[in-house]
């Protein structure tokens, strides 16, 4: 009983050290065309879970190349951030809709 708590336990430790202390999962929501919140910080590493609550098809369009997501109708699409900046981004479907993410290294 008590080994297979302690085996339990470095096995968590083990998970806890293979990943990077800061490495985050940020949620951003895009409902009715609008992405939200308009304006994240995150960090090289982190996960962008990109929730797209509309009946249609968006992107996440990176406007210097850094990336480019398709977000299908009604999914969840996740991204891992590789590089850092200060980057707008857009749906190339409505131009319209824009948002910022600030990637610290
Ligand atoms: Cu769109």
């Amino acid at each position: 009983m008590l080994s297979g708590r302690l085996a339990l336990l470095s096995f968590v430790m083990l998970a806890a050290v293979s990943v990077p202390a800061h490495a985050a999962t940020i949620r951003i929501t895009i409902d009715k065309l609008t992405f939200s919140p308009a304006s994240v910080s995150a960090e090289v590493g982190d996960t962008v879970e990109w929730v797209n609550k509309d009946a249609l098809a968006h992107t996440a369009t990176a406007r210097n190349g850094d990336f480019d997501v398709t977000l299908p109708p009604s999914k969840t699409v996740s991204s891992v951030l590789r590089k850092a900046g200060t980057v707008d981004y857009y749906c190339r479907y409505h131009p319209n809709m824009r948002a910022t993410l600030t990637i610290a290294p």
